[in-house]
């Protein structure tokens, strides 16, 4: 198999998705045993379905918190941590997951695309999205400090704009012009979601390398140059030569 070379010369921008955290643990949404097989999307993941019934939305919040609450990065996390400190700022990573894994492995140019699964957000009046991980599993809804509305998770349902400034962040690294080629790689995500199932063509459009590291063919795995197919915490820590 061809290694993925990142040398003085690259700069490697890496998008993740459930997959990623799969070996930790934590159940993807789509396919075998996702989490979405018992609730049906739209009811709680979008905001019609919060105003529908808020307290189901929590309920299935709740439990995500206390399944994520003591998980633990695997080999594929460690290895993005790696290929970080071996780039510097000549890496990006932009994650679909809200599970703060990267984080607790060492990333620290992480861009979460999706939100945050320990962050809450009022609903109903502008104050700042704050740290939590209060659990509200009986039907209740937690109410805010500020305006008495409703508290909701800082997650990114569907329907909803991804915050700009992040979309910014992703976008100014695929443009960057320092002389650097442009690497791409997606693990762990079955590309069915928008806009992170497009990132494939914005760094085709700058004639970038992308990779595709998945246990099962994606929606787009076509666009990419590469498909290595496997478990992330498996083909992560020995794909890259680091040089
Ligand atoms: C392994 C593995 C192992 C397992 N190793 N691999 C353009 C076209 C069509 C539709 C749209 C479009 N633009 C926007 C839309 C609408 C919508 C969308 O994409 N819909 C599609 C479903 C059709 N997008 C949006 O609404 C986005 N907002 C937006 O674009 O605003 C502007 C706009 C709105 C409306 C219209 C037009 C423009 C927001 C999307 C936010 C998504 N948020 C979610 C929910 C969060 C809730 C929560 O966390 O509870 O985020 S959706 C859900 O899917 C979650 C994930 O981050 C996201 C992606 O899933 P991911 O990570 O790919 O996981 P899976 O489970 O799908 O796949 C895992 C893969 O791993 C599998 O392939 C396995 O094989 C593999 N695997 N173990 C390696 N060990
Ligand atoms: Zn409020």
């Amino acid at each position: 198999m061809e290694p993925l070379v990142l040398d003085s010369r690259t700069r490697l921008l890496v998008l993740t998705g459930a997959g990623v955290s799969a070996e930790s643990g934590v159940p993807t949404f789509r396919g075998m045993n996702g989490l979405w097989e018992n609730h049906p999307v739209e009811a709680v993941a979008s905001p019609q379905g919060f105003d529908a019934n808020p307290a189901l939305v929590w309920r299935f919040y709740s439990q995500r918190r206390t399944g994520a609450a003591d998980v633990k990065p695997n080999p594929g996390h460690d290895a993005l941590v790696r290929w970080e400190q071996h780039l510097g700022d000549r890496f990006l990573l932009a994650t679909q997951n809200v599970d703060g894994l990267h984080t607790k492995a060492g990333s620290q140019r992480v861009v979460d695309m999706h939100g945050n699964l320990f962050r809450t957000k009022c609903a109903d009046c502008g104050r700042v999205p704050f740290a939590d991980t209060s659990v509200h599993p009986s039907g209740t809804v937690p109410k805010c400090d500020s305006c008495g509305g409703r508290l909701r998770p800082d997650i990114v349902w569907f329907g909803e704009m991804l915050d700009p400034n992040d979309l910014a962040r992703i976008g100014e690294f695929i443009q960057r012009q320092d002389g650097t080629r442009l690497v791409f790689l997606a693990a762990g995500t079955s590309g069915a979601v928008w806009p992170a199932a497009g990132i494939v063509d914005e760094v085709r459009a700058v004639r970038g390398d992308t990779w595709l590291v998945n246990y099962e063919s994606a929606a787009n795995t076509e666009r990419f140059h590469h498909f290595v197919q496997g478990l992330s915490g498996q083909v992560l820590p020995t794909l890259a030569n680091l040089v």
